[in-house]
């Protein structure tokens, strides 16, 4: 990473955030910005659910001067996320949600139309939690209105931080997780500095809309735990979020990041996928689509009879270990697969994660395993060969593979997740809700669908009055009740 543009201290920025900082962002390079632009401009024409709510509201405005705080990957999608959000009268900032997942030139695209954007692809874990506070504090020292966020870190600063000023001893709490020792040092600086910092940004602090599965996880934690600072919008259950998004985004993606990675043949080799939730669906048919043989691991047997009704053999990861080329983790859940795993697995097998966060895979033990040797071919594709001469190779040292290896999701699914987004902030400044996780209503959701089948040429059939009396459904919607599944 670059480092001409100075990284002033916590302190500084904490105290003196207007004056202390050069320039009011930090990304890799603003000569990209060009180049970024081209790209927004193709994708703003596979977004019409975001652009079309952008034509919508830019005359009324309705997130007028609202100071919105964004932690999710700052890819190409993401721009146009963000300037959706500026043209409906939003003053917003950006970090990335992942420290490999922002597109150099995205960011660049965004700064030169002077939102301030902190991210750039491949920072350290420090570098990562210094741009989510610098995202997090503006030149006058204010602090978000509403968040945007992507699997929790930026809610889960403001609740630590609000914990540690309430009980400063939680900063001597030993832990081995060495992101929360990074997340704990931050905090230390700020304490040290202003021990009110964050009391005054809770008091700011109006809602969060959270974007993925496992930082939703998160909020109902802390919904039942009583612990939730401010209403949440649950974007990730928007039918047209995790139904689309989470299936045919990563049925795209996971595919275009293992091949950018590795440039290997799929076709023909044994993959197993950890996990058949919406992400393992689509990541099974991602692989199946280049003809591997799909193998999958679930703990639930409603999950593991769907991947035997897809044709998919279910076994366990120990089953498989001699056998499979390629793993991949979409579980949302910690240490599937272990060090002493891959101390067991094929030669040459691809080891990779597409969950939220890098604990699917136990990387760090996989670095201590004694006698291990690293190498490293490129960035985000490491060859580790055990002592018995084996190897096998981790992408994006098990961070989600499609942001770290690829670009992400394709625009046209983001903009189906990004449409719920824009609709979840005007709900939270609008409606202020009580303390609590909710989901947007379903006339929403049906809605961000209807604003996507057009450009795919869809024509949908019209209910007649005697139809939807004999089904029982309103005739312009919602077409389904509550619980349908889809
Ligand atoms: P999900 O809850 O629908 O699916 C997870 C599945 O994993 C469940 O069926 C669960 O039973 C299974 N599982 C849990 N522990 C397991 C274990 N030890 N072994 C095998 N199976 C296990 O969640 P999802 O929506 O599919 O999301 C999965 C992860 O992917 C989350 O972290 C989510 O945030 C993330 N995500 C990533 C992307 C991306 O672009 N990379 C996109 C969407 C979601
Ligand atoms: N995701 N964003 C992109 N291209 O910007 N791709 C995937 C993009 C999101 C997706 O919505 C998922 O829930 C989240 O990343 C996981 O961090």
């Amino acid at each position: 990473m670059n480092n001409q543009i100075n990284m002033p201290e916590i302190s500084e920025i904490v105290t003196n955030p207007g004056n202390v900082r050069q320039k009011d962002y930090k990304i890799a390079d603003l000569s990209l910005s060009s180049w970024g632009r081209l790209e927004i401009e193709i994708a703003e024409k596979e977004m019409p659910g975001l652009m079309a709510i952008r034509q919508k509201y830019s005359q009324d405005k309705p997130l007028q001067g609202v100071r919105i705080m964004g932690s999710l990957h700052m890819t190409v999608q993401t721009a146009i996320l963000i300037e959706t959000l500026v043209a409906l009268g939003a003053n917003v900032r950006w970090a990335s949600c992942n420290i490999f997942s922002t597109q150099d030139h995205a960011a660049a695209a965004v700064v030169e139309k002077n939102v301030p954007v902190f991210a750039w692809k491949g920072e350290t874990l420090e570098e990562y939690w210094w741009c989510t506070l610098n995202a997090m504090i503006w030149p006058d020292g204010n602090t978000p209105q509403l968040i945007v966020d992507d699997g929790g870190d930026a809610t889960l600063l403001m609740h630590k931080g609000l914990a540690v000023e309430k009980d400063p001893s939680l900063l001597n709490c030993p832990t081995d997780n060495k992101e929360l020792q990074v997340v704990n040092r931050l905090l230390a600086k700020v304490y040290h500095t202003d021990s009110s910092f964050w009391h005054r940004a809770v008091e700011q602090w109006v809602g969060v809309s959270e974007e993925t599965t496992t930082g939703v996880h998160r909020l109902y934690h802390m919904q039942k735990d009583n612990t939730l600072l401010v209403p949440a919008i649950n974007v990730n259950d928007s039918v047209t979020k995790s139904k689309f998004d989470n299936i045919y985004g990563c049925r795209h993606s996971l595919v275009d990041g293992i091949c950018r990675a590795m440039d290997v043949m799929l076709a023909g080799k044994n993959a197993m996928i950890c996990g058949f939730g919406d992400v393992g669906k689509g990541s099974a048919e991602s692989l199946s689509g280049q003809k591997c043989k799909i193998f999958v691991s679930e703990i639930d047997p409603i999950c593991a009879l769907q991947a035997c009704m897809a044709g998919y053999n279910v076994c366990t990861i120990e089953d498989i270990l001699k056998t499979a080329d390629i793993y991949v983790t979409a579980t949302g859940n910690k240490d599937v697969i272990t060090a002493a795993h891959m101390s067991k697995m094929k030669d040459q097998a691809i080891v990779c994660n597409i969950g939220h966060f890098d604990n699917e895979i136990q990387v760090d033990a996989l670095n201590d395993w004694p006698g291990i040797k690293k190498i490293n071919i490129k960035p985000q594709v490491d060859k580790y060969i055990f002592p018995d001469g084996h190897c096998i190779y981790m992408l994006a040292e098990g961070r989600l593979v499609n942001l770290g290896c690829a670009t992400g999701h394709p625009s046209f699914v983001m903009s189906n997740s990004f449409s719920n987004q824009v609709l979840a902030q005007m709900d939270l400044w609008k409606n202020r809700r009580e303390i609590g996780v909710y989901v947007l209503p379903k006339e929403l959701d049906e809605e961000v669908a209807q604003l996507h089948i057009d450009k795919l040429g869809a024509k949908l059939t019209k209910l007649r009055p005697d139809q939807a009396s004999y089904i029982g459904v309103p005739i312009n919607g919602p077409f389904k009740p509550a619980h349908y599944r889809y």
